[in-house]
């Protein structure tokens, strides 16, 4: 009884970093005349819901941000926005695309949305049910203005399944799940039907050919600060800035950064390694600009963990933690993540606080005022007072994937994890350390943190802060603010707390193959789950697979389908597109009479083209109306469709 209680209890330890209150600036002349020179601010009494930006990047790993230690790959914004907030070091995610990005946009386990398996391919007619209600959509219906920019990856094959009919007053970029940096040219992986590319990069619904050539992480930055500079500040903002970087590209594209950024890695061996994310920095300026950063929650963090090694790897590195992308191990779902916002008292801490990607929805909802009460049957947790505060959290079980048709399923409790089933990159612990056999990296420069341009939005927000606190006080003491500047002590201390050892000898290692038998681990003394206790916790074992039990009885069927070829980019003007609408490509006749002798295989010419016509085509019953696409002769699928478009 005693063990299960520690289980099923709130085991989670609070490690609270904000050790002191020291201050670090000068307070004097130079201080107070800064005062006056700085942007006006709405003021912090005024009520106004604050702006949220949720930056995703996609497949970054847990040892690709240089805040969880690596020196290899520097990532100063991105730390500087970690270390001015919260490190969140227990944050899971769905380990895929589609299935994560749905748990974000509905608050709901994607077992609970047949979203579970796989995702979503260019030719499969399905997306994100239409009966799920998506965070842009609460978001919209209390005021905020909501844009979308980059990735979707949440289904297309009719508009409704769009972001501009899901809550998002606009959005520019794709709709697949990948595409070449450049050419924004989409292949399908499907091996059924690998020979379909097609172009996909939008404006609302119009392509946007004026992109070709452009590198999209640069496209989707300055479309990301195009969208904040007119912003109307006296509403609240939800921007969703879903990044292509650090995807990889199609299989067949050599580099997927520009010559500046790879040249800034030279020293990493690994030549795909090279390559840079999203860039964060010019967003936070922007939003200091503008003076909306001050009353802004902005969260980074990764839809899944990196693909090291296989089909579409990237050669990002979950190291030290085991598996990677589309895998239930710690590598594939434990997710890098980070929150800053002024709004957050307790913040410059990690926090092993557990959160899943479900809880971002009532989360933020809680913070722009509305209660989970009001959300309905979702699966998320409202954090937002947890971190605000850093109160316990009432998260302690996170159902990881429930996946029958791979068939695995992984659950975490308190501070055990289960898994059983076929995993991909069952034993194995990949992806670059960073030491120095895989070349030699630059030392980690905290000075690069402060004064990247996140660290000096930051610190002037809280620069303003402490200004209009000592205004009109006699007193100056260290104890008057609630905020202080990061300091270079903070930036070493939190960057130690944050990095994972996996600290298991050789020979207190455990073998585990969850297809073999289920494995179970204690991530908080073995996060590389490396000692499989299976056989030393018999008890807990059994709970686990009760508790896996209880959950199967909710799981929703997962939603797969064939791919679809009307879904061919060659007859969409090779895009790809909603196919399942009508085509204004096509050519309508209304004349029965002049397709009837064609039941077999034939050619037809008229004027405007000739066109090979493959078998049978549905017959109607009265005048019927077909459509033949304009397709070269070669093609042989041809679209039937009947009286609907007319
Ligand atoms: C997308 O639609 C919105 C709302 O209709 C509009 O304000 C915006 O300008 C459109 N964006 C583009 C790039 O066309
Ligand atoms: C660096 O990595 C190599 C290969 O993984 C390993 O053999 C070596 O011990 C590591 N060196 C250090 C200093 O960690
Ligand atoms: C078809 O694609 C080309 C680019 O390949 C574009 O310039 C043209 O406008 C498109 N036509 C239509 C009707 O969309
Ligand atoms: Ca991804």
């Amino acid at each position: 009884m005693d063990i299960l209680s520690r289980i099923i209890g709130h085991t989670t330890v609070f490690i609270v970093l904000f050790l002191s209150e020291l201050m670090v600036i000068n307070v004097g002349a130079i201080f107070f005349s800064s005062l006056l020179s700085l942007p006006i601010f709405p003021s912090s009494t005024t009520k106004q819901k604050p702006h949220i930006i949720i930056i995703l990047a996609d497949d970054m790993g847990w040892n690709d941000v240089s805040f969880h230690g690596s020196d290899q790959i520097p990532t100063p914004n991105i730390d500087a926005l970690a270390y001015n907030g919260i490190i969140l070091n227990n944050h899971y995610v769905p380990a895929l695309c589609t299935p994560s990005r749905s748990s974000l946009m509905t608050g709901k386990n994607p077992i609970h949305l047949g979203m579970q398996h796989s995702v979503l391919y260019p030719t499969e007619p399905r997306g994100l049910p239409l009966s799920e209600k998506l965070l842009p959509e609460y978001l919209k219906e209390i005021g905020y203005r909501t844009h979308a920019v980059g990735k979707w990856h949440l289904g297309y094959f009719r508009k409704e399944y769009t972001p501009t009919y899901r809550g998002f007053e606009s959005h520019f970029g794709y709709w697949n799940g990948l595409q070449d940096y450049y050419t924004h040219i989409t292949q399908q992986l499907d091996p059924q039907y690998s020979e379909y590319k097609g172009f996909d990069m939008r404006r609302n619904l119009t392509v946007a050919w004026d992109t070709v050539g452009k590198y999209a992480t640069d496209i989707f930055t300055n479309e990301a600060v195009r969208l904040i500079n007119d912003h109307d500040t006296s509403r609240p903002m939800f921007l969703y800035l879903a990044h292509l970087a650090p995807h990889k590209g199609n299989e067949d594209q050599l580099l997927r950064a520009p010559d500046e950024e790879i040249a800034k890695f030279s020293y990493i061996l690994d030549l795909e390694r090279r390559i840079q994310a999203g860039n964060v920095g010019e967003v936070i300026d922007a939003l200091r600009n503008r003076g909306m950063l001050e009353n802004s929650i902005v969260i980074f963090m990764s839809d899944n963990g990196a693909p090291t090694e296989g089909i579409l790897s990237n050669q990002g590195s979950n190291y030290p933690l085991r598996g990677m992308k589309g895998s239930p191990w710690e590598g594939g779902t434990r997710g890098v993540a980070t929150i800053w916002s002024s709004l957050i008292k307790k913040s410059k801490r990690v926090s092993n606080q557990m959160m899943f990607m479900t809880d971002w929805l009532p989360t933020l909802l809680s913070a722009a005022g509305v209660n989970r009460k009001q959300l309905g049957n979702i699966d998320g947790f409202d954090l937002w007072p947890v971190l605000v505060s850093n109160r316990i959290s009432p998260r302690s079980e996170i159902v990881i994937n429930i996946d029958d048709v791979s068939n695995y399923a992984a659950i975490r409790r308190g501070d055990f994890k289960y898994i059983i089933g076929r995993t991909e990159t069952g034993s194995a612990w990949l992806g670059a350390s960073g030491n120095s056999s895989e070349g030699t990296s630059p030392q980690y420069d905290p000075y690069k943190v402060l004064y990247s341009k996140t660290g000096i939005a930051i610190s002037g927000i809280v620069t303003a802060k402490q200004a209009m606190k000592l205004k009109g006080r006699k007193t100056i003491s260290k104890t008057n603010f609630q905020e202080r500047i990061l300091t270079i002590k903070d930036i070493s201390e939190m960057r130690k707390e944050a990095q994972i050892k996996c600290n298991i000898k050789e020979k207190s290692k455990i073998f585990c193959e969850p297809i073999i038998a289920p494995c179970l681990f204690n991530i908080k003394n073995d996060p590389c789950e490396m000692v499989n206790l299976a056989e030393k916790r018999p008890v807990i074992l059994a709970m686990f697979k009760k508790i896996l039990m209880k959950h199967r009885l909710s799981v929703i069927p997962p939603s797969n389908l064939n791919g679809d070829p009307k879904a061919n980019p060659l007859l969409w003007n090779n895009t790809w597109t909603s196919w399942d609408e009508p085509n204004p490509l096509a050519l309508t006749y209304t004349n029965a009479k002049e397709f009837q002798q064609y039941s077999d295989s034939a050619t037809v010419r008229n004027s405007l083209g000739s066109w090979h016509l493959a078998g049978m085509y549905p017959e109607g019953k009265d005048g019927i109306h077909f459509t033949v696409i304009n397709i070269p002769s070669h093609m042989y699928h041809l679209w039937c469709a009947t009286t609907s478009l007319l």
